[in-house]
């Protein structure tokens, strides 16, 4: 009985030691949605992903896609018969110190994009003031899922980070299953 409970003890150690390493391994993405998962009902776009020009929502050009998604169901598609720039904000400016490793990453899939096609970026500010930023490969043509990825240290003097996907061109693609981490 005495050893049955030394084991029962120990066995509760490991699940809490196990759970602890879980969550901080998956809790550390600070972008909320980054699944693409849920969708702003009033709007009909991503929620927490705001996308600039409206009228490009209004013309159902960018839009949620319940249909395709990489890991999970759920991403921001982008499709159009004219070349056009757009670009969507998340929702929050991130709160952000010097010196601290960040790491980014996007996923996106193409489909006969012409032009610079789909890209990210990550603008660094202090306060308002924009100080940096960092942007990521662009992918065109026809693609499946590809991983764009920013990692850097951060500069001196900044206080927050804005997550930005741009698109630039016309074809359709989809942006899924971003990441942020400030280690
Ligand atoms: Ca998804």
């Amino acid at each position: 009985m005495k050893s049955f409970l030394r084991l029962l003890i120990i066995g509760l150690v490991l699940v809490n030691l196990t759970s602890l390493l879980y969550a901080q391994e998956f809790q550390q993405n600070l972008l909320f949605n980054y699944d693409f998962g849920a969708r702003d009902t009033m709007i009909g776009t991503p929620a927490a992903w705001d996308v600039e020009d409206f009228s490009q929502v209004d013309n159902k050009i960018v839009s949620w896609d319940g249909d395709v998604g990489r890991a999970t169901y759920g991403s921001l598609k982008i499709a159009t018969w004219d070349p056009i720039k757009s670009v969507a904000t998340y929702a929050e400016v991130i709160e952000a110190s010097a010196g601290k490793n960040l790491v980014f990453s996007i996923y996106v899939k193409t489909e006969l994009v012409k032009g610079d096609g789909a890209k990210a970026k990550v603008i660094y500010l202090k306060g308002d003031e924009v100080i940096g930023e960092k942007v990521t490969e662009s992918v065109n043509g026809t693609s499946t899922w590809k991983k764009l990825s920013i990692t850097d240290k951060l500069p001196e003097g900044i206080t927050g980070i804005k997550v930005v996907l741009e698109f630039d061109g016309q074809g359709i693609a989809w942006y899924d299953d971003a990441l942020l981490l400030l280690q």
